[in-house]
């Protein structure tokens, strides 16, 4: 068994997954469907694997909902896409790939998602909008559907060559027909400050959120530059205005993320926690791929999205250990005795006062040779996952992520933090998400310390948790 191998992020058995597609609840079941590899630890031959789930935390593995057919629209892969209730039939929008053709596809299910027909029109759209409106689109795939007014909407990822990339809207009176709305927002490096968004957008996601709309993107150009954004901002006359743009979780790890929203009202994001070793470590461990914890999402006074855990995952607790009032001094390495453990959750609330970086040393050997670091610099005001000493093999990536992250006076850095074996999934009050992959080498990198530079701080509270495996029921 690979010790790297998460226990309570879902993945599959083994081999390849990627982007969490067709998100819904269905007669109070939790349905995933995920692309997924069967042939291998690589990306590769899309399929779409299928779990159920109670309750977001416990997932049972389905046979694949979706392969490829041979002949057919989607010979050579089913990519991305969205499941929406059409008056009762669980109906998927999902991209056929065949060649260079990347088209919208349906298949429907009768017997409540467990197994799907494709529809025999497929692809229902036959084009771009590029040949029909002289858009010089880059890419086609990835779809976010919704009713509107007695109609069908949705929006299909994309990219215009030499502008940016761009949401492209679609009407429809029955999910088969599709009239070309226009686009629904387009990125432009110049306009959309602070970040660069890339030359093509995928897996686009649209929803309300409070009195706002939501656009997420997964960005990405020519460099292998991946990110997930999210626009917040108003919508009207099928134009989406946005007001905020943010990065979801830090550029790294994180990626093509999608939303839904279930029987209880809450909008729900999972997203793909892409690998940080090389494709040979990945084909060694057979397996490469694993799903974000669910967030709920919310926004903030200034309109920026928040995030924070369902709380379905406290029943994943054991072993409680808490501590108040901790002096955390500004040399040296505080670490907690007897606490150790690489699978766990922390909530933490630290008071930086004079500290130049306050933070958590994680995944710590003994003698400190590994471990990452979780660290927030009051000057500068940012968060940063630290993986440059998280392991010693060549292998693994080592890139530092850090987010802005600024706190008010005398406010407090509360972190929650999940570790998973080789996953750090980072909550900033609420606000700034980090998650990283990390593969220590030693046995005994466990170890969880304090740390302060500068000048002293305190952890008013420190509560942790072992966490237990989602699949020992
Ligand atoms: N992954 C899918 C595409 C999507 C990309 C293919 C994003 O549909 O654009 O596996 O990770």
């Amino acid at each position: 068994m690979d010790p790297h191998r998460p226990i309570y992020h879902f993945l599959p058995v083994a081999t390849w997954m990627n982007d969490p597609n067709g998100l819904i609840q269905w007669k109070g079941q939790y349905h995933l469907f995920y692309q997924y590899n069967p042939n291998g630890a690589y990306w590769g031959t899309m399929h779409w694997g299928h779990a159920t789930s109670p309750d977001l935390v416990h997932w049972t593995d389905l046979p694949i909902a979706l392969a490829p057919t041979p002949g057919s629209p989607d010979e050579d892969g089913v990519f991305s896409g969205c499941a929406v209730d059409h008056d009762g039939t669980p109906t998927f929008i999902y991209t056929g790939v065949r060649g260079e053709e990347q088209l919208p596809c349906i298949a429907t299910s009768a017997d409540d998602l467990l197994t799907w027909q494709k529809h025999p029109d497929n692809p229902v759209i036959a084009a771009p909008p590029a040949l029909h409106e002289e858009l010089d689109t880059v890419m086609f795939r990835d779809h976010a559907a919704w009713r509107e007014n007695d109609a069908w909407y949705q929006v299909i990822g994309s990219g215009i060559r030499d502008v940016g990339g761009a949401a492209l809207l679609y009407r429809s009176p029955d999910l088969l027909h599709w009239e070309y709305v226009g686009p629904l927002c387009v990125g432009d490096s110049r306009r959309m400050e602070p970040l660069w968004t890339g030359t093509m957008w995928e897996c686009p996601d649209f929803f309300p959120l409070g009195d706002r709309h939501v656009l997420v993107v997964s960005v990405r150009d020519e460099e292998n530059l991946l990110y997930a954004a999210s626009l917040v901002g108003s919508y009207s006359d099928h134009k989406f205005t946005p007001e905020t743009l943010n990065y979801v979780d830090s550029p790294g790890s994180f990626y093509a993320p999608q939303t839904f929203l279930d029987d209880r009202g809450r909008r729900i994001m999972l997203g793909w926690l892409r690998e940080g070793r090389s494709v040979d470590a990945q084909k060694a461990s057979t397996l490469a791929g694993v799903l974000s914890l669910p967030r709920v999402l919310s926004l903030s006074p200034e309109g920026t999205l928040l995030m924070e855990p369902v709380h379905e995952l406290e029943t994943l607790r054991r072993d409680h250990r808490s501590y108040e009032d901790l002096e955390i001094a500004s040399a040296g390495v505080d670490a907690l005795p007897g606490v150790e453990g690489d699978c766990l959750e922390i909530v933490a609330q630290i008071e930086p006062r004079d500290a130049r970086r306050v933070g958590m040393r994680l995944f710590r050997s003994p003698d400190g040779e590994e471990e990452t670091l979780v660290i927030y610099d009051h000057r500068n005001g940012t968060l940063t996952v630290d993986p440059s000493r998280s392991g010693l093999s060549p292998e693994i990536h080592r890139d530092a992520q850090s987010l802005p992250l600024q706190l008010g006076d005398g406010e407090l850095l509360r972190l929650r933090i999940f570790l998973d074996r080789s996953i750090v999934e980072v909550f900033a009050n609420e606000h700034a998400c980090i998650t990283a992959r990390v593969y220590p080498t030693r046995p005994d990198s466990r170890g969880i310390a304090l740390f302060a530079e500068g000048s002293t701080a305190r952890a008013g509270r420190l509560d942790l948790w072992r966490m237990a495996s989602i699949w020992e029921i």
